[in-house]
């Protein structure tokens, strides 16, 4: 059994998509970062770095416990772990990784930021603004690879279209205006809302 530590972020998100779409047994432990604790001396001998998703697999590799941290890093062992989303042929391996890696450290990153900045006591509307256009024109680019593939790296789902989703989602439910009017995205968005696994992983 895996504890999963995780509030309802995109990195949180992230985390639980990959546990509940490579069908890994788990339970949810939801952390209140607004009250901190994510911050307790308990959380902090798990990330020192303060920040959610955490799993702790009691049984990891060789039989022994493993607590491991970044939302990516949880997604990729989890894929290994259940043989599931990672492409065997090189070429479209290849490009399941450098989806993951533009959700992962392009969009979700970019998000994080805009959050921040909308939610501070003086928002400054140029850096808004700046983000905003950054955030778009990443999924302007996941709309014509989504105009020519059924997935992020081809015809099969991959460790990318898990990712990508998590900070679809948030952004969706934040900022909407920024993945309205993409076609092809919200086909795919439509596809991966669907299916009951997401709709699991999704509800915090
Ligand atoms: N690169 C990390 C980022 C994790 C992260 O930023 N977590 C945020 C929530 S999305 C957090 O715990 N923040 C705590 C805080 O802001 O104090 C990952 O992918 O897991």
């Amino acid at each position: 059994m895996i504890d999963l530590y995780a509030a309802g972020t995109s990195n949180g998100m992230r985390a639980r998509i990959a546990l509940e779409e490579c069908g890994l047994p788990y339970t949810l432990h939801p952390v209140d970062l607004m009250k901190g604790e994510h911050k307790t001396p308990q959380f902090l001998a798990m990330n020192p770095n303060a920040q959610i998703p955490v799993i702790v697999d009691n049984d990891g590799p060789g039989g022994k416990p493993v607590t491991l941290s970044q939302s990516t890093a949880i997604l990729l062992y989890c894929a290994e772990k259940s043989g599931k989303f990672m492409p065997k042929d090189p070429a479209v391996r290849a490009a399941a990784l450098q989806g993951l890696m533009s959700a992962s450290t392009d969009i979700t990153p970019i998000f994080g930021c805009l959050f921040g900045v909308m939610r501070s006591k003086d928002p400054h509307a140029p850096t808004i603004q700046m983000f905003k256009d950054r955030l778009r024109s990443f999924f302007q680019v996941w709309e014509s690879t989504l105009a020519k593939k059924k997935y992020c790296a081809g015809d099969e789902m991959s460790v990318a279209d898990l990712s990508l989703y998590a900070g679809y989602a948030r952004v969706k439910g934040s900022a909407p205006d920024l993945v309205e009017g993409l076609p092809n995205l919200t086909r795919w968005a439509g596809g991966m809302a669907s299916r009951p696994a997401m709709q699991r992983a999704t509800k915090f």
